[in-house]
């Protein structure tokens, strides 16, 4: 692996009309800094919220149009995340 490796960002949109994540799955590689960044939009409802319960991460999204998470990609792993009332689900995954 180069020393010189770029991070990784990622974009996820929230769409709350349609009560989803865009894309539903973000990959990235093991090893280099990662970063997730949720994108809002209007009258969230509970979307507003979004929960990595391995990862012990609880944000707000709402008022917010970008909110990054880091993810860690020292080792491959499938992190799940859902909304506030773990009704609508995404998942990240490092390999
Ligand atoms: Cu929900």
């Amino acid at each position: 692996m180069s020393i010189f490796s770029k991070d990784q960002t990622k974009k996820v949109v929230v769409n709350a009309e349609n009560h989803g994540y865009k894309p539903a799955t973000v990959t990235f590689k093991q090893g280099k800094p990662a970063q997730l960044k949720f994108i809002s939009s209007n009258n969230m409802g509970c979307m507003n919220e979004v929960v990595f319960k391995e990862l012990g991460i609880d944000e707000k999204l709402d008022g917010k149009k970008e909110v990054t998470i880091d993810i860690p990609t020292d080792k491959p792993a499938t992190y799940n995340y859902a909304c506030g009332m773990d009704m609508f689900h995404g998942k990240v995954v490092v390999k």
